[in-house]
Formats: C-alpha cells, structure tokens, sequence
C-alpha cells in the first residue's frame, strides 16, 4: 500500500457513546461490554479500495471525557474528515443536539480544505448515532425528527445508525463515509490519481489556526 491515498478522519463525540467500540467493532475485534474510558486519543490504520485505488484512512478515536476537551482541537488539525457520534439511548437523545452542535462548530473553526484555486472549503462531517440497539421500536421519535432536520443545517454529509454491540451497519456506514470523502476530494481534484512514480500528492486541507498544516500525514511533494 505504498502508494495509498492518504485520509485522516477524526472520531469525536460525548464520552461513553461507544466510539471506541465502533471502531473495535469494525476491526473485527471484541467490543468491551464494561466502559473503558480512552486516554487522549488513539489511531488505527483502516486500508480500503475504493474505485480501484488503494486508501489508508488514519482514524483517530478521539477522547469523550470533559477532563480532554482542551486537548481535542489539536488532533483536529490536518483531518480530510470527521465522525461525530451519539447515543441513541432514549435517556441520551435530550441532549445529543447540543452535543453534535458544539462538535460541529469547534470542527468547522478548526479545519478547512485548501482548493486548487487557493478558497477554501469545509471538510466533510458525518454523523453517527449509536446504541440503535437500544432504540424503541416504534419509529423514529419526535426528538430523532428534530436531530435530523438539525443536521442539514450543519451541512452534515451523511446520518448513519449503528450498533457496535449488534455489529449493525458498522461496516456499511464506515464504508459509505470513506467513499464520500474519496468521492469529495475527486470531484474538488484533490487527488492525484494519474500519478505513475508511486508518490500520491493529496493536498492538505489547510488548517485556520496556521499550526498543523502538515500534521500527520506530511505533505509528499512530487520533484
Ligand atoms: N447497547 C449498546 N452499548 C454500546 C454500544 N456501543 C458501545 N456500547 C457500550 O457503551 C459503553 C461505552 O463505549 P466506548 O466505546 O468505550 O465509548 P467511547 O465513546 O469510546 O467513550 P470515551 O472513550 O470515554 O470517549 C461501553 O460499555 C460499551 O459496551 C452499542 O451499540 N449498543
Ligand atoms: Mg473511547
């Protein structure tokens, strides 16, 4: 996978909301019935093939807990896209609006993707609910109706429903977001994809901090 395209998404959301088990879930390993709260953040590698070419996506798990809020931003920076997810317990659903609103306007003031053209443009931002397992059966509630009309607000990309603990719609929700953001960054040319000496050139969206720009990933540069 040397010459994968590179993406860096971000994994936010309240503590407990089963982030960590999504990605475990996704991994295909054993998600942890007792909560385990994530330090700072954790990165896993994802390698997929999306319209023939190959991509490595560096998701980062991104702490919940209150006590990491001031060090969230920095893993902000550099990302090609972004997770927020929620709970969709009953007891969660109150407040899970105000959550996603929060994530939305600190990513929004964090992150940018730099065109050709020298404008700037959002990155993509999805959103997640999670624990559909323990949602009521009986069809989406008067708050869920809200939530959604909330997110075309935002600009939201895509609204997935999941369950880490049922595995259901990991793989397909993980898979739908990854080919929107390759799809994204294709359309904005963005992507190198003639490139025949191995080396991907993907622009770095810029970062509105100054700081950052090249981040993890570096920016490859073509002689
Ligand atoms: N019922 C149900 N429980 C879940 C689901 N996903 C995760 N959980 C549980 O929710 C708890 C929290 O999960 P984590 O994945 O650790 O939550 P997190 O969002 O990573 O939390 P922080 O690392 O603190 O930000 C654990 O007890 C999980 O077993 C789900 O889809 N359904
Ligand atoms: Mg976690």
């Amino acid at each position: 996978m040397d010459n994968a395209i590179n993406f860096k998404f971000i994994l936010v959301g309240e503590y407990k909301v089963g982030k960590t088990s999504y990605v475990k879930a996704m991994m295909k390993q054993a998600v942890d019935e007792q909560y385990k709260a994530t330090v700072g953040a954790d990165m896993t590698f994802v390698t997929k093939e999306i319209s023939g070419h190959p991509v490595k996506i560096n998701l980062w798990d991104i702490a919940g807990q209150l006590k990491y809020v001031s060090m969230r931003s920095t893993f902000y920076r550099s990302a090609s896209a972004a997770i927020i997810m929620h709970s969709l317990a009953p007891e969660d659903m109150s407040t899970a609006a105000a959550e996603i609103k929060g994530f939305v306007d600190s990513i929004r003031t964090e992150t940018a993707v730099e065109l050709n053209d020298g404008t700037e443009d959002k990155i993509p931002i999805f959103v997640v609910g999670n624990k559909s397992d323990l949602q009521l059966a009986d069809g989406p509630t008067p708050q869920e109706l809200e939530l959604q009309e909330q997110l075309a607000e935002h600009g939201i990309a895509g609204y997935y429903k999941t369950s880490a603990l049922t595995m259901d719609n990991i793989d397909e929700s993980f898979d739908r977001m990854a080919e929107f953001v390759f799809e994204y960054y294709a359309a904005n040319d963005l992507l190198d994809l003639q490139d025949d000496t191995g080396i991907i050139d993907i622009r770095q969206p810029a970062s509105k901090s100054g700081a950052g720009c090249l981040g993890i990933l570096g920016l490859r540069k073509r002689n």
